[in-house]
């Protein structure tokens, strides 16, 4: 309940982005233990380097989203925003991108249109086959990625909003194209990301935009045609 007073007294919230990409409230709790310890005192971390490699995975000191997604006020449902992630760097040429994306829900979700994070099945296939062909540079000349965080030029499945319930961890892979979807709900959806950087990562920040699994052993090992 404190969590809950200490966000909403900050009623700018209702001014943020529209599309709800990168909203993130209640940041002097970002680096509490309260946070942090969702994912680093939990099974989910072992989860992870379970499929990351154990002591491969940068320590998460900071930048904990808290991602609150508040009832719409909207008639319509709010376009979805799919995007990719990642910070692009133009003038340093450089992408500041990840390995995973790690998200605990801290409410239950029991259906869709309460504030999903909702994913688009098999987009880190198809993004792994659009920068084979045109280079993971492409992120930086293709004005899409800037504006839109995705191209036109490879096309969206059919959605999938995950529901779940509270203390469900969702772990996804940097290149699927995910979204926050609207509340259409009378509660606000509370879940927390954390942004998995693989220690090479940042060595050749293009070479896992070519070679998915590049940083997944967990996963390489079950892929038996690799
Ligand atoms: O809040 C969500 O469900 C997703 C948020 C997101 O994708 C982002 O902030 O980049
Ligand atoms: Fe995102």
């Amino acid at each position: 309940m404190r969590f809950e007073h200490h966000c909403v007294q900050d009623v700018s919230f209702l001014l943020r982005s529209p599309d709800h990409r990168g909203a993130n409230y209640c940041k002097e709790l970002s680096n509490s233990s309260v946070i942090t310890n969702l994912l680093i005192k939990t099974p989910a971390w072992e989860l992870a380097e379970s499929v990351i490699g154990a002591g491969r995975i940068h320590p998460v000191h900071s930048g904990v989203q808290i991602a609150l997604r508040f009832p719409t006020m909207e008639d319509q449902p709010a376009n979805f925003a799919p995007h990719l992630d990642g910070v692009l760097k133009v003038k340093e040429g450089i992408v500041q991108n990840f390995t995973a994306l790690v998200g605990i829900l801290l409410n239950d979700l029991p259906d869709t249109y309460m504030g999903n994070f909702t994913v688009y099945p098999g987009t880190h296939r198809q993004y792994e086959q659009y920068f084979r062909e045109h280079g993971p540079e492409v992120m930086l000349t293709e004005e899409a990625f800037a504006t839109k965080h995705h191209s036109p030029n490879v096309p969206l499945p059919e959605r999938v909003q995950i529901t779940g319930q509270a203390g469900d961890m969702i772990i996804v892979h940097y290149q699927l194209i995910h979204a926050a979807g609207p509340n259409l709900s009378d509660q606000i959806r509370y879940a927390c990301f954390f942004r998995l950087d693989h220690v090479d990562r940042s060595k050749d920040w293009k070479a896992p935009l070519t070679d998915l699994w590049m940083h997944w052993p967990g996963i390489r090992e079950m892929l038996p045609e690799l």
